[in-house]
């Protein structure tokens, strides 16, 4: 009850934050664009992990807030980084939309607002759905979709591998790539079962036309396996854990 009280006022009192995850070529290194993770600073308890107070934010309906503001937050970086030649304009940022978002009837506009009260291109965004989010209305998610890919956004299709989704309808919903799940990359030097669980998303990403990304590497033998597997894109704690937009700056300069 607290944190409710709480988390209302903490778009209010500056206490959200983003952190940012890399995406990378698997070949080469090359970051070709971040994941905005949003992270809770509360006072008292310290970091508070989304895990801990999405699905409740979800509950609530606070989630609609929260996500407005991690969307223009997200692109405010982005183009501070673009100004100020931290990234090269090809780098995408991507947000997470939950359940509630996907299915607010304005999320179109908010998309379209927010590009426009930022000043970034339409290209530059990538939105993030999980199979769960569209659940149910078939006909639905794909207007929701649809009218998300009119803007001239992209959309991921995360934690796949994981939901209920049917194989059948997803050559009809506009996706350009497609998230294997991190409980798959996990384990598979050890698992045969995951090693064919990914070839088969990466089949099924050649045949459709998607793009595959790879969650949660962690070392190089799972990087090894992937790129023998096909997979070009990944991210994951090898390349970066989620960094403020501090850190990553701190982190750019080292490379240097
Ligand atoms: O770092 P990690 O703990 O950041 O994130 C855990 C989960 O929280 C992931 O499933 C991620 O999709 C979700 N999440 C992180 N940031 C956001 C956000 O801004 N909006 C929504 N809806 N989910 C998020
Ligand atoms: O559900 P979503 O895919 O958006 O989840 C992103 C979550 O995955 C975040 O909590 C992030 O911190 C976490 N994550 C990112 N990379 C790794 C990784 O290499 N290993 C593990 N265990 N978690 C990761
Ligand atoms: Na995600
Ligand atoms: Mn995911």
């Amino acid at each position: 009850v607290q944190l409710e009280a709480d988390l209302r006022h903490a778009i209010a009192r500056q206490q959200l934050v983003l952190h940012y995850q890399s995406k990378v070529c698997l070949d080469t290194g090359k970051v070709m664009g971040y994941e905005a993770l949003v992270r809770w600073m509360h006072p008292v308890r310290g970091m508070i992990p989304p895990m801990e107070f999405i699905p409740y934010a979800e509950e609530c309906g606070l989630i609609i807030a929260i996500g407005e503001w991690t969307l223009h937050e997200a692109l405010r970086q982005l183009m501070e980084w673009r100004t100020s030649g931290f990234v090269t304009p090809d780098v995408t940022i991507a947000v997470n939309l939950s359940t509630r978002q996907f299915n607010d009837v304005a999320l179109a506009d908010k998309v379209a607002n927010a590009l426009s009260l930022q000043q970034a291109p339409a290209s530059c965004l990538t939105l993030e759905v999980t199979e769960s989010a569209m659940i149910g209305d078939l006909a639905h998610a794909k207007n929701v979709l649809d009218g998300l890919r009119a803007i001239g956004i992209s959309l991921d299709l995360d934690d796949f591998g994981t939901g209920y989704s049917s194989l059948s309808y997803l050559h009809r919903l506009p996706f350009q790539a497609l998230k294997i799940d991190r409980s798959f990359t996990r384990h598979l030097e050890q698992s045969h079962e995951s090693r064919a669980i990914a070839r088969s998303i990466l089949q099924l990403g050649k045949s459709l036309n998607l793009a595959v990304i790879a969650e949660g590497i962690e070392n190089e033998a799972q990087r090894v396996w992937l790129v023998r597997l096909g997979c070009r894109l990944g991210q994951g704690f090898l390349y970066s854990k989620p960094l403020s937009a501090a850190a990553l700056k701190i982190a750019g300069l080292d490379d240097v």
